[in-house]
């Protein structure tokens, strides 16, 4: 009998398939560690559907966040950003499957935990914790092109060229 997968998970096989399919960096960030979310965040994206190349619990350097996040340094809230992103360690995820990048984004929901909707995972599981900072579990890419760019910061390792 042969094994039917759904067509995302169908990726072992098809190296050809594999070089073309999209990918997305996500990161379960310092306060998606401490409050024991990994689980649950890792399962809204296996439920639906995606693949994960690769996941890694990591602390996050200086050098990496600052070509990581290399559009938002010269920002006011980049040093808080910064304090944020090195409070503990982060799992850095690269997620594959067709239209990775947006799915994802939706699932995130609102870059704001107040303003995202229940069901994503900053709206059921963010809030504001008072001290002006935006603790909100979880980095997305925000386009397949930031995403590749994303990957070789993280996993050199994976980078297409
Ligand atoms: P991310 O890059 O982390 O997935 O988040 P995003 O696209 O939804 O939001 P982005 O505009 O790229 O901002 C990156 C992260 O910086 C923090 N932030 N703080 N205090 C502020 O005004 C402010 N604005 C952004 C958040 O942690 C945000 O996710
Ligand atoms: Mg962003």
């Amino acid at each position: 009998m042969t094994l039917s997968l759904a067509p995302g998970l169908r990726r072992y096989g098809t190296v050809g398939r594999m070089a073309n399919v999209e990918r997305t960096l996500v990161l379960v960030k310092p306060d998606g560690v401490e409050r024991g979310l990994i689980g649950r965040i890792l399962t809204r994206i296996e439920e639906r559907g995606f693949a994960f190349q690769a996941l890694e619990l990591r602390e996050a350097t200086r050098d990496v966040l600052d070509a990581h996040y290399a559009e938002h340094t010269a920002k006011p809230f980049y040093p808080g950003l910064v304090e944020y992103m090195t409070s503990g360690p982060v799992v850095a995820i690269v997620v594959m499957g067709a239209q990775a990048v947006s799915s994802f984004r939706s699932v995130a929901g609102a870059t704001d935990p107040v303003k995202a909707a229940p069901g994503t995972i900053r709206g059921d599981f963010g809030r504001d914790w008072g001290d002006g900072e935006i603790r909100n579990l979880v980095h997305g890419s925000d386009s397949p092109e930031n995403a590749e760019r994303e990957i070789a910061i993280w996993f050199p390792g994976l980078a297409r060229h």
